[in-house]
Parts: structure tokens; sequence; C-alpha cells
């Protein structure tokens, strides 16, 4: 008999992290997961498809659809200029609400009146990976909301000054939240590489790992 209490209960070890950084083991339920896919496969079916972002000459391993802002080499546009020209969808209200109720898990006084214009979901095959950067296209400081879904990742967060130590690794695994917040907003940050055949079985992904960052942009139209 499978053992209801396997380790998966046993608490994975705490790495304390820098002023403002958040990580929330475990934040989404299963079913929220499995949800949340279906969600992301709709947005892939279109106006915009899934496609890697090319910076300068290189093209992203991961793959990405955004929501409310297309995000691309250039910063923000409603448009996704870079890939149809096509308008993104809108953030729906429930992205509103989930960037909410992340805020208040980590105790954010502000959480209530959070609302994210913008959501850049990115999908990861077990090559995929995203070099030490900064999310700095944003015109407000308002906190980053990341959560993962399905194959879980080694993870780097350092500081805003500099790409060089110190860093703080840790694993992201399925149903995991991460915050990027107060001094660590700016902090570079990075996916080092996915650990390919670790999804949950019923997260809804299998040999993939979904990423969604929720964001404030402070643009307008
Ligand atoms: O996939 C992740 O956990 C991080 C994603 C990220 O760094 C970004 O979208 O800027």
């Amino acid at each position: 008999m499978e053992p209801l209490f396997g380790d998966d209960v046993l608490p994975r070890p705490a790495v304390a992290l820098p002023e403002g950084a958040h990580h929330v083991p475990g934040f989404l339920s299963l079913e929220q997961q499995r949800w949340i896919v279906e969600r992301f496969d709709e947005w892939a079916a279109g106006p915009v498809p899934l496609h890697s972002t090319v910076i300068g000459t290189h093209s992203m391993s991961v793959r990405t659809v955004c929501l409310g802002w297309h995000w691309h080499a250039g910063g923000y546009s409603r448009e996704a200029v870079d890939v149809n020209g096509r308008r993104v969808l809108e953030v729906p209200g429930w992205v509103v609400r989930l960037g909410r109720a992340a805020l208040d898990a980590v105790g954010d006084p502000h959480a209530g009146r959070y609302t994210p214009d913008a959501v850049l979901a990115n999908l990861y095959d077990a090559q995929a990976h995203m070099g030490l950067h900064q999310d700095r296209d944003e015109q407000s400081l308002a906190p980053v909301v990341s959560l993962s879904i399905g194959d879980a990742c080694r993870f780097r967060i350092g500081t805003p000054q500099t790409r060089a130590r110190p860093h703080w690794d840790l694993e992201l695994r399925s149903g995991d939240l991460f915050v990027f917040g107060g001094p660590s907003r700016l902090a570079f940050h990075g996916v080092r590489s996915v650990l390919p055949g670790t999804a949950p079985q019923g997260c809804g992904l299998s040999g993939h790992r979904l990423n969604l960052t929720l964001r404030m942009t402070g643009l307008s139209d």
C-alpha cells in the first residue's frame, strides 16, 4: 500500500532569503495547478502563440505567452510587435485575486490593492533555463508574484546590485509561490536548470515546467 505520508510530507529545509524575497512551498493545490494549466493551454492557443522571445541575436530557451501587456526585447506593448502584431488577451479577474492572495500569504500589507496588469507565462522544457537578470521593464516597483507548476527547477536569486555573489539557491517545485518585493524587487534571479521527471502526478503537466509571473507595469495606454 502506498503510504499516505511519504517523503513529500517532510518539510523542505528553509533557505534564508534576502529581505523582500519570500518562498511559500505548496501555495497552490494540485487542483488549482491543473486548472491553471488548462487556462494556460487556452492562452497559448492565441491570438498570440507561444513563442521564444529574441533578445538581440539570442532566442530564449523558454517559450512565452503574455497577458495584459506583451513583453519583448524593447519592453512592453499591447500588441505582440515581435510575433504577429496581435493584441494580447486581457488579465482575467481571477489572476488579480490570486496575486492578492499570494501577497497576503507573505504578509504584504498592500495585498488588497495589488492589481497585476501583465502576466508572463513561461514554459520550460528539460533543457530550458533563464540566465540571471532583473525584471526592470516595469515602471512600478510593486512586487512580482511568481508561481511554478510541473517539473521543479534550480532557482537562484541574488541582490539588485550585481550578478555576482551573494546568491541564494533553492528548488522551486510545483505549486510553489515566490515573491520579489521590497529590497528584492529588482534582485537578479534566474533558473539554472529544470529537474526533469519531478512534476507531481495530478498537477496537469509532465515533461515541462510552467512559471507565471504577475506584474504591475505602471504603464497606461
Ligand atoms: O521561471 C521562473 O521561476 C522565473 C521567471 C523569471 O525570472 C521571469 O519571468 O523574469
